[in-house]
This record gives C-alpha cells, sequence and structure tokens, in this order.
C-alpha cells in the first residue's frame, strides 16, 4: 500500500483531535496548509503547525493544497450532533460528501480534501463518507479500514469505561496497564425479563457488523456505489437471518419468539437504557422507557414532519403491491413482481434504498420506522434531545424494539414470499445423491455444541483522545463455542459431480415444547455454512470445519485494528476491506442451554445440484469469507439460488414437517447446544 494510502487511514485516529495533532502509533503529523485550518484557530496557525510538527517524530505528511468543493449543507450538521444514517437530511448530506470523496482524481487530491473536511464536518459523518469512499473507489479499495470500534468506542462500551480508561492511561505506564473490565450485565437487571438477551443484542461483534453491513451496502449514494447485485435481496435476507438468530437465542433461555410491532399506535411495553455516551456530543443516548407511543414527528432540525399516518400509508401500498404482484413506477405504468427479482425489487423498495421503484408511492417505511422509534422520546424536539440508540445502526441492535420492529419488516417480506410458487419435490431434489449421515464432532458428546462464557482484550486507545498514549485494553465477555467439524456422508449413485453443501439448524421444538409445523420452523432455519463440494462417484466423506463457515468472520477480523493485524501480501489486501463484514465467529452457535442434554435442535443437511446454483465468476484472491450475509465485493452473489434455499418458500402440499419435507440430498441430525455456564480466561486482540 502506498504511503499516501496508509496516511488516509491516519485520519480516523482520534476523531476529536485536530487533524494538526500527532497521528498513529508512529506519531506522525500531517503538515496542514495553513488556509485549512479551521477559522478560530487560524490566526494562531504558525504556532499550532510548529508546535506539533516538533512532535511529528514519526515524520511528516505532505498534504497539498488544492481548491476545495463548497460544502454547503454538510456543514449544516454540528461537530457535535450526533449523526444518522436513517434520517433523510443526514443521509443526503452523507451522499454529497461522499461524491465529494469519490470525485476526487487521485489519491493525493482526496488526501487533501480529506484532511480539509475532517476538522470541519461532523466527526460521525466523515467517518462514514470517507469509509465508504475508500470502499468504491478504484484507487482506494487495497486500504484497509480500521474496525469502527477503534474510532468511536463510545458506541458500544459503556459511558464509565472512558474515564476509567482516561485514570489508568494517566497514572499507569504502558506495558503495565491492566485491562478495564466492562462487566457483563451493564444495562439492567433480571427484573427485566428481556435483560437475558443482552449478551446477544449488546454484544461487541454482533453491532460491528452491522455497521459495517450497511457501510458496505449504503441506501443513499451515487449509483454506482449503491446499485450492487441483489443487495435489496440481501437487505431482506440478513436481516431474516438476525431474526432467526434472535428467536433461536429467546427459546434457548425460554423466552418465546419475538412479537413483531404491528399497531404503532399502541404502547411498547419493553424499555431500554443504553447506558451510552456519544464521545461527540458528549451527551448520553437517550433511554426509552417503558410504555411509550410513536407520535408524529415535528423536528424542523432534522427537517423532519411525519405522521405516523404516512407509516401506514406506506405499508397499505406496500402491502397492496404484493398482493397484485405488480409496481406503479412514477409514470403510472405497472411492472410485475417476478417469482426470483420480486423480493430484490421489495428489499429496495421497502428498506427503502435510491433504487425503490417509486420512492413517492411506498415511501421510506424500514428506515423511518427506525426514525420514528429513535425520537419516541421527543418527537417534537421540545427537550432539545438527539435520537436513541435504534436511530444509529452502530447501535440499533441492541435495543429490543429493534428486533419487534425487523419483526414487522419481515414479515412485509414473508407475505411475497408466501404467494410464490412452492418448490417441488423435483426443483428440490438431486436426483442419485444421498445424505446418508451426518455427525458433529466437537469435544468428547457426539453431536454436540459446547458454549461457553469467553473473556476477551481489545485495545481501543485509538479512539481515546488523551495523554498519555499507548495500549488501554478492555475486556469484555462474550459467547463462545468450541470448534468443531462436521463430518457428512454422502452417497452418488451417478458419475463425478459438485454440489452445494448447505447447513441450517433450528430448535427441534417451538416455546411450548410441541413439535414444529414445517410453515414455522422454516423462519427458524439458521444458516450455518454453505460451500461447493465436489462428489466422487460412490461414497464420499466431506469434512467442514466450523471455523471456515460462509457466514462468519474470524474475532481478529472483526476487532482489526490495522497496524497489527493486517493480512500478508497484495491480493488479500484488497478485499480485507469486505471482510470486515461477516457474522462474528464467536456468535455462529446459538447460547443452549446448561440443562441435560442440552438444548434440542436439528441440524439440516442438504446437498443442491451446483448446476442450478453456480454463478460462473474468477473469485482468485478475493475475500469471500461471509458472503452468505455480505456477498462478494465487485461480483455477483456467489450463489444464484434465493436466499435462504430451502427454506425462503412455503412447502409444497402435503409436507406439515421437516421429515415430509426431505428429498433424498436432504437430511437433518438431532443436536444438542449445551451450554457451561463457565468463562474462558481471555484472549488478546492488541
Ligand atoms: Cu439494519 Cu433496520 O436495517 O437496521
Amino acid at each position: 500500500m502506498s504511503s499516501a494510502k496508509r496516511n488516509l487511514v491516519k485520519l480516523f485516529d482520534r476523531p476529536k483531535e485536530l487533524v494538526v495533532m500527532p497521528k498513529g502509533d508512529d506519531n506522525t503529523v500531517f503538515d496542514v496548509p495553513k488556509e485549512y485550518l479551521p477559522e478560530k484557530y487560524k490566526n494562531v496557525g504558525n504556532q499550532i503547525v510548529s508546535r506539533f510538527g516538533e512532535e511529528a517524530s514519526g515524520g511528516k505528511i505532505p498534504v497539498t493544497t488544492i481548491s476545495i468543493p463548497p460544502l454547503g449543507e454538510i456543514l449544516e450538521l454540528r461537530r457535535d450532533d450526533n449523526f444518522s444514517l436513517f434520517i433523510p437530511k443526514h443521509r443526503k448530506i452523507a451522499g454529497q460528501l461522499i461524491n465529494i470523496y469519490l470525485g476526487m482524481r487521485s489519491v493525493d487530491d482526496l488526501l487533501s480534501v480529506a484532511v480539509y473536511t475532517r476538522d470541519r464536518v461532523n466527526p460521525y459523518l466523515f467517518n462514514y463518507a470517507l469509509s465508504v469512499a475508500l470502499l468504491h473507489r478504484s484507487d482506494t479499495k487495497n486500504i484497509d479500514l480500521p474496525s469502527f470500534i477503534r474510532s468511536f468506542p463510545d458506541k458500544y462500551v459503556d459511558s464509565k469505561i472512558t474515564s476509567q480508561a482516561r485514570e489508568e492511561a494517566n497514572l499507569v505506564p504502558t506495558g503495565s496497564r491492566t485491562p478495564i473490565e466492562i462487566p457483563k450485565d451493564f444495562t439492567a437487571s433480571n427484573l427485566e425479563p428481556e435483560h437475558v438477551l443482552a449478551y446477544f443484542r449488546e454484544d461487541l461483534g454482533i453491532n460491528l457488523h452491522h455497521w459495517h453491513w450497511h457501510l458496505v451496502y449504503p441506501f443513499e449514494a451515487a449509483l454506482e456505489v449503491v446499485n450492487k447485485n441483489r443487495r435489496g435481496e440481501l437487505f431482506y435476507y440478513m436481516h431474516q437471518q438476525i431474526m432467526a438468530r434472535y428467536n433461536f437465542e429467546r427459546l434457548c433461555t425460554g423466552l418465546k419468539r419475538v412479537e413483531r410491532f404491528i399497531d404503532w399506535r399502541k404502547a411498547i411495553p419493553e424499555a431500554y437504557f443504553p447506558k451510552l455516551d456519544s464521545a461527540v456530543s458528549s451527551r448520553s443516548y437517550p433511554a426509552r422507557v417503558a410504555n411509550q407511543k410513536l407520535s408524529n414527528l415535528k423536528r424542523e432540525l432534522d427537517q423532519i414532519v411525519q405522521d405516523v399516518d404516512d407509516l401506514e400509508r406506506w405499508r397499505d401500498r406496500i402491502l397492496e403491491c404484493i398482493h397484485s404482484r405488480r409496481v406503479t413506477n412514477p409514470d403510472g405504468t405497472t411492472t410485475e413482481l417476478t417469482e426470483f427479482e420480486g423480493i430484490d425489487v421489495l428489499g429496495n423498495m421497502i428498506e427503502s434504498s435510491i433504487l425503490s421503484p417509486n420512492r413517492d408511492l411506498y415511501g421510506d417505511l424500514h428506515n423511518m420506522g427506525h426514525v420514528f422509534l429513535s425520537y419516541i422520546h421527543d418527537p417534537d424536539h421540545r427537550h432539545l434531545e438527539s435520537f436513541g440508540v435504534i436511530g444509529d445502526s452502530a447501535t440499533a441492535m441492541r435495543d429490543p424494539i429493534f428486533y419487534r420492529w425487523h419483526a414487522y419488516i419481515d414479515y412485509i417480506f414473508q407475505q411475497f414470499k408466501s404467494i410464490l410458487p412452492r418448490y417441488t419435490s423435483e426443483q428440490l431434489n438431486y436426483p442419485g445423491v444421498t445424505v446418508e449421515s451426518i455427525n458433529v464432532e466437537s469435544g468428547k458428546a457426539r453431536n454436540t455444541f459446547n458454549t461457553f462464557w469467553q473473556e476477551s482484550d481489545v485495545d481501543l486507545s485509538r479512539g481515546m483522545d488523551f495523554q498519555p498514549r499507548g495500549a488501554v485494553f478492555v475486556r469484555f465477555t462474550h459467547l463462545n463455542h468450541q470448534p468443531f467439524n462436521y463430518r457428512i456422508t454422502v452417497n452418488n449413485s451417478g458419475k463425478a459431480r459438485q454440489g452445494t453443501c448447505r447447513i441450517f439448524m433450528a430448535p427441534k421444538f417451538d416455546e411450548r415444547g410441541n413439535p414444529w409445523l414445517f410453515k414455522d420452523q422454516r423462519h427458524m432455519f439458521i444458516e450455518l455454512d454453505r460451500f461447493r463440494v465436489d462428489l466422487k462417484q460412490g461414497q464420499n466423506t466431506i469434512i467442514r470445519a466450523s471455523t471456515q463457515s460462509s457466514v462468519t468472520i474470524p474475532f481478529e477480523r472483526t476487532f482489526r485494528d490495522l497496524d497489527t493485524n493486517r493480512p500478508e501480501g497484495g491480493g488479500n489486501l484488497e478485499q480485507f476491506n469486505f471482510c470486515g463484514c461477516g457474522w462474528p465467529q464467536h456468535m455462529l452457535i446459538p447460547k443452549g442451554n446448561t440443562e441435560n442434554p442440552g438444548f434440542r435442535c436439528e441440524l439440516f443437511v442438504m446437498i443442491s445440484n451446483y448446476a442450478d446454483d453456480g454463478v460462473n465468476q474468477d473469485l482468485t484472491g478475493i475475500c469471500n469469507d461471509a458472503d452468505s450475509f455480505c456477498g462478494v465485493k465487485d461480483r455477483l452473489y456467489p450463489d444464484r439460488r434465493s436466499m435462504g434455499f430451502p427454506f425462503d418458500r412455503e412447502p409444497r402440499q402435503g409436507v406439515d414437517t421437516l421429515q415430509q419435507f426431505l428429498t433424498p440430498n436432504m437430511r437433518f441430525q438431532d443436536v444438542v447446544i449445551k451450554f457451561s455456564g463457565k468463562t474462558l480466561r481471555p484472549r488478546q486482540t492488541t
């Protein structure tokens, strides 16, 4: 990576400190042209520049002076405001800033305009827009972004941690510092029944994945940035899987599935108190107390004047469109929602992205749902409060209402799926291929997944703008599982050929302890892996490690710090970024329970015909670590089937159970998830 590119990444360091201050571990200093300094520092410009210049033990980074495009509305979001991708005005100015960065002719010009804007625009907006631009410019695609938690730990950890970290940094020299512990249960007590799910909702890795997913799939920016292959369908599928996983975890802990938020006039009983402070605004994220109701929004500052009625009108129009299977275009013509592409159109319409076929008619349902919920405490801005955690994709998954809202969004998508033709046995089968056995190998007991708590340490000093410098570790406790292998035997009575192995898992019983009807259980299947297999004639044994999952990225990559965890080699570097997107490996397997023999599940394996699945494209050197949820950068989604196949549609006539659904190329195995309740001692990611 060229030094200009490496230097761009340093702009993400300590976002509240001026750009002229030393950056990076090596204390480099940007040689900022005096005319770039913010107005209030211009008259002391010489002193500032020479003072920090002297501290530049790592050398100076030259910054060329160029003529900067007008920033206009972008500056209307104050530096100490919070920034939300869901608020239309914020998305609009983010789109403008992204376009400025994308429009720069060279990396040097980009560095120059980035240096100029860094201390002028809102820090969250700056980080988001520059990240999107770096991901999408052809000359910066090989730049690795630091994990977002490194720049903004305030969005992930209890606000108390920052003051403890400051104290530690002041008193204890680097090397002797001990990690600061984030207690496992800091947002509520067990008096709140929903609190048992905090380990999932507040998991750092899950929230980082969600932030990164929306960074990779922005819904507003230049068309070439937004218009990715099947992005609307992936919006549906990735969030459907989040819901399936959350419901799975709920059943493990004895709670019932999430109730979709269907009546938008009704009080919401589940409260949430996030205990996060925004480092930028120095304000707390507002709490959502119990039994609040949505109100019409009238927030002039954010340019949001919207009624709950509008949400309802959009919903009705979308449902009408689904049931008529026709979209009305802006010119009044209609287009059919087709069997395979219809879901992609709906994803863009419901989310909504700029690819929505008709935003005037179908509105902005999902995004504005986030906004209505995030302003529930101050709908007309009389208390001058900002939005709650659900208004920000970095923090939204912490709040129980996120899941009730997304359960509703998923319900709309499922309305469409339920009117599609059912898969026939012929479409599901792969004649001559029979799955004969499935085993999970992990520890002593067979077909048992073992889960436990794990402590891990992450250095968050890059987001903490105080002296003295040096690593400041925080220690957090998260779910983890013992690594395992699948051992699958498959008989192929025909010639050598290829298949796609699809592995899913669902709870065996519903919340009442009854066996499932297939039509309900199909929503509960979580994808664990999907990969191509070469089948020779006769008996085949497939062995696959849990760490190879097409859903997850390794722990180190979730929390990556670019100076220490940079992958080797040029080809890999280019794609490292996309790899920041992916479900965290430590959350691959749900928690299970401590009972004997454990939480009972069904592990499902299907070998489908690769001739019907495969996408012919070159993936050499490309990071496709987590392609199930994140796709592959600059390539087609690597599976031609509808996402979620074979569980994405209602079953054929006469199928009431999973057993009846099976064709010979499918099988399921009873398995259990056994949670030990023990806590494993730390591992460290520097
Ligand atoms: Cu990811 Cu609602 O889309 O949060």
